[in-house]
């Protein structure tokens, strides 16, 4: 059977990208309208009869989220600004581990440089170069050229608060992408299209999708069992811990709380986990707000 990756699912219209790089529209088999539905970002089989494109299955996802809803996405930029509003983080940490438990690489786009003191920026940057996320910088004196050798073969998402410079970046990169993805986020806005769509553009060689992801962080499903093995900065430490199940809290002989102690992760990251972990386990840190877990 062939295959190809949906890219658009607009009502039941799914519109399809074949390994030959063109656009079809397909629809799914008698089959599979019952259950799960695939997509945007579902690599399907399908068959092509009486010149139609039919959808057959989707394959087992690397990783699905609900917001955007998205299968199979290799990264996510998150954008954060140096000011209006301010770099945080606590915020940027809780990102990463997030993105991180969904098996998503983490990539760091920090904005409005120009509005900061360039020390600040590198302290930034060398935090979390050292635990190992890659970080870059712009500002309204700079290009992002740097974003478009980051999407080449990958699905690219955009997170980040509102106000942080998302649709600026875009506009560096492709004017004509940004303009499509503002018309959405309008008639979001708008409430007039009741059922919200995602689209996959291709730009410079990968996908990217027009709507920004994580702009909540939603914790219901997060397993504290396997959470901190996910996490790129604790990664070289875990295997140490005396016990195999350490939750990296309170246990004796915890290699990750020695790599602490020697300044090998910042304590501020590490607060971001353990916070995360003590919500997980008490379902109170950070408020009624964010109380999703059931
Ligand atoms: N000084 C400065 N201002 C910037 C920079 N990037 C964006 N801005 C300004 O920040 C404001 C918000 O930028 P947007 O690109 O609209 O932010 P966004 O992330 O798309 O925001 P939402 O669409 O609300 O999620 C605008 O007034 C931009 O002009 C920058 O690098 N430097
Ligand atoms: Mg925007
Ligand atoms: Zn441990």
């Amino acid at each position: 059977m062939n295959k190809a990756l949906i890219v658009k699912i607009i009502s039941k219209d799914y519109t399809i990208r074949l390994e030959d790089g063109s656009l079809k529209l397909a629809s799914l088999a008698g089959k599979m309208r019952k259950g799960d539905h695939p997509v945007a970002g579902d690599i399907v089989d399908y068959r092509y009869i009486n010149d139609r494109y039919i959808i057959q299955s989707y394959q087992k996802r690397k990783n699905y989220l609900i917001r955007p809803n998205l299968a199979n996405i290799d990264q996510v930029i998150i954008v954060m600004s140096m000011q209006d509003p301010s770099f945080s983080y606590e915020l940027c940490n809780r990102m990463i581990i997030l993105i991180e438990y969904n098996d998503i690489t983490p990539i760091i786009c920090i904005t409005k440089n120009d509005l900061s003191d360039p020390l600040e920026i590198y302290k930034i940057k060398s935090y979390y170069q050292k635990i190992g996320y890659q970080i870059f910088d712009t500002g309204s004196n700079d290009d992002a050229d740097f974003l478009k050798d980051l999407l080449k073969d990958k699905v690219t998402v955009l997170c980040g608060q509102s106000g942080v410079g998302k649709s600026t970046l875009l506009n560096k990169i492709d004017p004509i992408l940004n303009i499509k993805t503002q018309a959405i986020s309008k008639a979001l806005n708008r409430g007039k299209h009741t059922t919200r769509h995602v689209e996959l553009y291709p730009e410079f060689g990968g996908l990217l999708a027009d709507t920004p992801g994580f702009s909540s962080l939603d914790l219901t499903s997060v397993d504290k069992d396997v959470l901190a093995s996910k996490i790129t900065a604790f990664k070289p430490y875990i295997d140490g811990c005396r016990f195999l199940d350490c939750k990296h809290l309170n246990e004796p002989d915890c290699a990750l709380k020695e790599a602490l102690e020697k300044g090998l992760i910042p304590e501020s990251f590490y607060a971001t986990y353990k916070d995360l972990m003590q919500f997980l386990i008490s379902g109170n840190i950070y408020g009624d707000r964010h109380r999703t877990l059931k």
